[in-house]
């Protein structure tokens, strides 16, 4: 995890709270064009695989392909909707520093877009996977409590020493949750979101498990950051993760220092799995363990 130092050369107006000034009027017309060609790309692809909690939450914000948003203008118009704002970081901050913005309703946001041979695919979160993956969900009511819930949460994981489990549970929502209501099966986890392969292949290939959410066993998961996930955690609604989630982990903490850790592709025969193409769930019955 970088310190302040680490950011100070390139950045020597860094704040302690690891914020920047974002400075717009900085990015090049190409960055501008790089950030409308990955915008319209992911348009066609978002079709029929996003879910509407996001699309309802990137029509009401500036985030569209004009160009990189604005921060001050974006973090206006998201205030007005679940007081919630974006800041500017140079990238990856220190987890202490990343719960403390978001259980204040900050979203830290890279304030840098990739370069154009990243344009499928970068490790560091950059502007387009922060601003065009994670803020629109932000303007969803219940998922702006989850989010600050979260952050909170984190800074009480760290006194446990928990936070490799609490991470696993963002890995598994925020980065790459589905959701599946009338509509079928949709994506919200950010990481899906701003990547167009990893959209069509969460939905539509037969290879990964799609396992109802379950606290302690998604915290119980490993996962991949290498590849495309070997399974993936559902919910219902916005309501049943802020439900299943909003609650003093310490009695988790607790049990989760003894037992089973599982492999990213494990299936259990207490899982609900979710089948393709319909809206029934299947109880699979193989045990890996
Ligand atoms: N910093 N900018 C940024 N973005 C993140 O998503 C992020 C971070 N620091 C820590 C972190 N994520 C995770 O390690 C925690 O959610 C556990
Ligand atoms: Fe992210």
């Amino acid at each position: 995890m970088p310190s302040l130092d680490d950011y100070r050369h390139a950045h020597p107006d860094i704040r302690a709270d690891f914020t920047i000034a974002q400075r717009p009027e900085r990015y090049t017309s190409q960055e501008h064009t790089l950030w409308r060609r990955l915008c319209v790309r992911m348009r066609d692809i978002h079709k029929g695989r996003a879910s509407q909690e996001y699309f309802d939450g990137l029509a009401r914000l500036p985030i569209d392909e004009t160009g990189i948003p604005d921060f001050e203008r974006l973090s206006d118009a998201l205030y007005k909707l679940t007081k919630w704002i974006v800041v500017p970081v140079p990238g990856l901050v220190p987890d202490d520093v990343f719960f403390e913005h978001l259980a204040n309703r900050r979203f830290p946001a890279g304030y840098f877009i990739r370069r154009p041979e990243q344009f499928d695919y970068i490790e560091e979160p950059d502007v387009f996977h922060d601003v065009y993956g994670h803020v629109p969900l932000l303007a969803h009511p219940v998922f702006a409590e989850y989010m600050e819930a979260y952050g909170k949460g984190g800074l009480r994981a760290m006194g446990f020493h928990s936070l490799d489990h609490l991470a696993r549970l963002y890995w598994y929502t925020v980065e790459f949750g589905l959701i599946r209501n009338d509509a079928g099966l949709r994506v919200y986890g950010s990481g899906i979101l701003s990547s167009p392969a990893e959209t069509v292949y969460s939905i539509e290939s037969s290879s990964p498990n799609r396992i109802h959410f379950d606290l302690e066993r998604v915290m119980r998961t490993k996962y991949r950051i290498d590849d495309f996930q070997e399974s993936y955690f559902v919910v219902d609604s916005f309501d049943e993760l802020f439900s299943a989630t909003y609650q003093d982990f310490a009695p988790l903490y607790r049990r989760l220092e003894t037992g089973a850790t599982y492999e990213p592709g494990t299936v259990l025969a207490s899982d609900t799995v979710h089948t393709q193409g319909d809206h029934h769930y299947k109880a699979h019955s193989h045990q890996v363990a």
